[in-house]
């Protein structure tokens, strides 16, 4: 009775808005509002009228993983409080966020402010240029400098203006050019930059301008003659920070623009740097998506080649499997993918859905009593511990909730004995649609040389493909 009765504070506690004290220091109610998750953010009481709630609207605009309508809601709130514009708000939101896009969060949360401060119409963000002009120009923090040169172009409908002020300050150029990939639908302005983008691309030595006019480029254009140049880059480029640039844009192209006599010469340049580069840093996002490029390009090249680039590649490192929840579909975006018995393998799941997800690798056939068994599992009272994971040892891998613009890495070695594992998300009511197969072989060179497709183990039927495009 006791416990119960304790429980049942703990619960309303929880569900109560967590108390900020507002009488002190602007500082320290900052503090305060940092050690709260998002969750916990969100339930603080706040209005849209008191300057006392000034600093939780600014915070709730400004969080990592924060939704789209949350951030959209402070920033109606601080327009309000301090009766100024959203770009004003916006400015001084980008100036407080951390610049450094080491992390996907950061850098899905500097995509989120940039979004709402160019998706403005052009006709509004021409009615504070002056303001914008002077934030690109004076300002010492570079991510304000990079919305407001985007927000000048897209209000000028041309980008010769800012250009020419961003040229004559030592290191704008490069901020200009890391607001092209977020200029959203101003097309008529992306085809404007692509001659001098390209240009630059062709003149600059400078190791930053270069790297970052290479980043702008397939943002311009994506033809022939960008993966030529692109290509250039990779296979003949001295600097380091440009070639990774290239390898990042050319991921762009489609493959109707892809020169073919160039293809196979990329791939080895890939596989080349894919060796030099450390084997512990060979799981770091860009080596991933190097790995991957070199995969789809090999796709391109007769059977003999693509099979010894792969089985190159491959022998290069762990297997990396790259999985992402479905937002709003309760699905992983892949329905099964195919590994080597005894190997190493890496799963990156991501998680873009506004609610939390988790990846649970179960024995073949093991679907329904994971799920089930998960399901009915109340949510952990520890909020670090695996929430929903059952204790059978049908379960041979599990990761913990994966939140909202989160990443979780599950590393572990395939398992010896073939066969079509199961992977699925066992938040309570998740698992009968969000699931997925590991297909385990002997041999994948022998695999690839005569694939089979495992069965969905709902249906029992053969999956249609191995990606899912998020049906309902
Ligand atoms: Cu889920």
């Amino acid at each position: 009775m006791i416990t119960l009765l304790v429980l049942g504070m703990l619960l309303q506690a929880q569900d109560s808005a967590p108390r900020i004290l507002y009488d002190t220091s602007p500082r320290a109610v900052e503090y305060q509002l940092s050690r709260l998750s998002n969750e916990q953010l969100l339930r603080v009481d706040r209005t849209d009228s008191d300057a006392k709630f000034r600093p939780v609207q600014f915070a709730l605009l400004t969080r990592r993983a924060m939704a789209r309508s949350v951030r959209a809601e402070a920033l109606a709130a601080l327009v309000k409080i301090d009766r100024t514009s959203p770009t004003q708000v916006l400015l001084a939101a980008l100036a407080k966020v951390p610049p450094a896009e080491d992390t996907a969060s950061d850098k899905q949360n500097v995509d989120a402010l940039l979004a709402l401060l160019l998706g403005q119409p052009a006709a509004t963000l021409r009615q504070h240029r002056d303001v914008l002009m002077a934030a690109a120009t004076t300002s010492s923090q570079p991510l304000v400098r990079r919305g407001a040169y985007g927000a000048v172009m897209i209000a000028d409908g041309d980008p010769a203006a800012a250009w020419q002020a961003a040229s004559k300050l030592d290191g704008h150029l490069a901020d200009l050019l890391r607001s092209v990939p977020h200029l959203g639908n101003a097309s008529a302005l992306r085809a404007k930059l692509a001659a001098p983008v390209m240009a630059l691309v062709g003149e600059t030595t400078v190791p930053e301008m270069r790297a970052a006019a290479i980043g702008a480029l397939p943002w311009t254009r994506r033809d022939r003659a960008t993966f030529d140049l692109l290509a250039l880059e990779i296979l003949q480029g001295a600097d380091p920070a440009s070639r990774a640039a290239a390898l990042t844009s050319i991921q762009l192209i489609p493959e109707s623009a892809w020169a073919p006599a160039t293809i196979e010469p990329l791939t080895r340049a890939i596989v080349a740097i894919v060796t030099e580069t450390p084997a512990a840093q060979r799981t770091n996002p860009a080596t991933l998506d190097t790995i991957q490029l070199g995969e789809r390009l090999s796709a391109a090249l007769p059977a003999e080649t693509r099979l010894s680039i792969r089985r190159e590649l491959r022998a290069l490192g762990v297997q990396v499997v790259r999985i992402q929840t479905i937002p709003e579909q309760m699905q992983f975006d892949l329905n099964w993918f195919v590994v080597q018995a005894g190997k190493p393998v890496q799963i990156l799941l991501t998680n873009p859905d506004a609610m939390p997800h988790n990846l649970v690798m179960g024995q073949p056939g093991s679907l329904q009593e994971i799920g089930a068994a998960g399901g009915v599992m109340p949510p952990p009272a520890d909020p670090e511990a695996k929430a929903y994971v059952p204790d059978t040892p049908l379960v041979l891998q599990s990761t913990r909730l994966v939140n909202a613009g989160e990443v979780a890495r599950l590393n572990f070695t395939a398992p010896a004995k073939p066969g079509e594992y199961v992977y699925v998300c066992t938040f309570p009511g998740h698992w009968v649609r969000m699931y997925g197969v590991m297909l385990v072989v002997d041999d994948l060179d022998a695999w690839e040389r005569a694939p089979t497709v495992p069965a969905n183990p709902t249906t029992s039927k053969p999956f249609a493909s191995p990606r899912n495009g998020g049906s309902s």
